[in-house]
């Protein structure tokens, strides 16, 4: 790993500070080429160079933590939640460079990197206490001089290999709860967030996290599938987290399934929202406009499907699109609704993704659609926008069911419209596309928002408020195309990183035999 400061001489400091070379892992044959992460509202300005590994770093990376596991396991959960408390107390303190490197890094607005930042923090506060419990039950015995006990254990070593959209918050979903339950992770995070993932670890390896128990590794998709494959054969990894792109999350589960493991998915989502007759328009605009396009709709809880009452459809999109036209779009150090696309790849994506939809329905929102440049301008645009990744906003009006917009996740700033007549309708279409991550119903009867809530698939569901923005100590997750049903964060995360484990203790001095010497008391 080879990196300069990642951000300004003044903020960097204790951030990332130097690179200590005997932490970088032996390049391989045939890997080793440098990955550049770049500033995405500036391009040139390159915020991370970083060696990508092969799969046999990744590899190593699993054994040693195999072996650091054993130590760190025996380290008493309440000492091990006052390492990762320590770890919070670390980003706490570099509050503001951290999020300045995340707006810098993927180009996210500095308010929400500061909000992402404070997530972190929530997070480590939350599993400080969860060393103190790690409960397990006593139970009791169907024989006399008997008792019985569960105890939760570690899983081992877990593979962890996280999108960059969430650069801080998103990894400490798995590494918090992680850590503290006694396990040694390998985390992979996007290369496209490079700079911030060596932040973070720095900050736990500060912190008092065993090297080996955190071992950092950075390879593109096809090394970390191979490296993994070869992780789970050897028997090295216990557990794999994933988050990511449904596609991704499909072929991870299945080598998972080959290896008896059931892996930690987090994918994506088509999150409806629904706007009823009733409800407060000028509320639902600002959530359809904050979770559609904040974020540049880069969130896997981002809204993807309004879904709009018959009788209310024209004022809404009235309003929204006034709002939207009204948005500041840019440089995201500034304050904007959102800054640029967070890499070039998920530009391109964005682009392959309006030329299968924009160009054949009605448009709204914006003048016009595609990338702000000079010959294809927007009102009121601050910062440079020959330099970084921007996109108009785009509002799709009367969008059907079977349209690719309507089944589809694009992760980018746009949102399509469709309309309803009865509840059981808006929460078909909702459920539709086959995703179930985030949904959220705008009404001002409660009676409404509880049958919404029985009749849509998805982890998460807000009544009036929007798809995003999912609190730290909730259960998050979702099912169908969204993940495989396991939930992150809170206590829920906990059953993820132990496995139950009983004890059986016959104090009788007689073998005592289960079912059959029930009643010999
Ligand atoms: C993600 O996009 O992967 O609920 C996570 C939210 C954030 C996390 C999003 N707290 O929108």
């Amino acid at each position: 790993v080879e990196m300069g400061c990642p951000v300004e001489a003044t903020q960097c400091g204790s951030v990332i500070g130097s690179v200590d070379s005997t932490r970088q892992a032996t390049s391989e044959e045939g890997y080793g080429q440098q990955y550049l992460s770049r500033n995405p509202a500036e391009w040139d300005d390159v915020v991370a160079r970083v060696r990508l590994d092969g799969p046999d770093t990744l590899v190593s990376a699993a054994r040693q933590a195999r072996r650091a596991q054993r130590e760190w396991a025996r380290v008493p959960a309440p000492v091990r939640g006052r390492v990762v408390s320590g770890f919070g107390r670390l980003v706490e303190s570099n509050k503001e460079a951290l999020a300045s490197l995340v707006t810098r890094e993927i180009g996210k607005p500095y308010t929400e990197a500061l909000g992402e930042v404070q997530e972190i923090i929530d997070t480590c506060d939350y599993f400080v206490g969860e060393g103190r419990r790690l409960y397990g039950q006593t139970v009791p015995s169907e024989m006399p001089d008997k008792q019985l006990f569960t105890f939760r254990a570690p899983v081992g070593v877990a593979a962890v290999i996280t999108a960059g959209n969430f650069p801080v918050a998103v990894p400490s979903w798995y590494l918090a709860p992680a850590l503290v339950c006694g396990n040694a992770v390998v985390w992979k995070p996007a290369e496209y967030a490079a700079a911030t993932a060596r932040a973070l670890a720095e900050l736990a390896w500060r912190a008092g996290v065993p090297e080996g128990v955190l071992n950092l590794v950075y390879a593109e998709g096809e090394a970390t599938f191979e490296g993994l494959s070869a992780a789970l054969r050897e028997g090295l990894v216990d557990k794999v987290g994933f988050t990511g792109s449904s596609r991704v999350g499909r072929e991870i589960g299945e080598l998972c399934g080959r290896h008896l493991q059931s892996p930690c998915l987090e994918l994506g989502g088509k999150n409806p929202m629904v706007v009823a007759a009733d409800a407060d328009l000028d509320l639902a605009v600002e959530g359809a406009l904050f979770s559609g396009w904040g974020t540049a709709g880069q969130r896997c809880t981002s809204l993807g499907n309004l879904i709009v009452h018959r009788d209310v459809h024209d004022e809404f999109v009235r309003r929204l699109d006034h709002a939207l036209r009204e948005a500041t779009i840019g440089n995201p150090t500034q304050d904007v609704l959102y800054g640029p696309m967070l890499d070039r790849k998920f530009a391109d994506r964005f682009e392959q993704a309006l030329a299968e939809t924009a160009s054949h329905h009605r448009v709204l929102g914006s003048e016009s659609t595609g990338r702000i440049t000079d010959s294809n301008p927007r009102k009121g645009f601050r910062g440079d926008h020959s330099t970084g990744l921007y996109y108009h906003p785009v509002m799709v009006d009367g969008v059907r069911a079977d349209d690719f917009l309507f089944r589809n996740e694009v992760f980018g700033p746009i949102v399509g419209v469709t309309t309803f007549e009865t509840l059981d309708e808006a929460v078909e279409l909702g459920n539709l596309p086959g995703y179930g991550l985030s949904a959220a119903v705008y009404t001002t009867d409660p009676g409404t928002a509880f049958r919404f809530r029985e009749g849509i698939n998805a982890g998460m569901v807000s009544a009036n408020n929007s798809t995003s923005g999912a609190e730290a100590h909730l259960p998050f997750g979702g099912n169908g195309e969204s993940g495989n049903g396991s939930r992150l964060s809170g206590m829920w995360v906990i059953d993820q990183f132990t496995r139950w484990q009983s004890l059986n203790w016959d104090f009788s001095g007689r073998l005592q035999k289960a079912q059959m010497d029930v009643g010999a008391v």
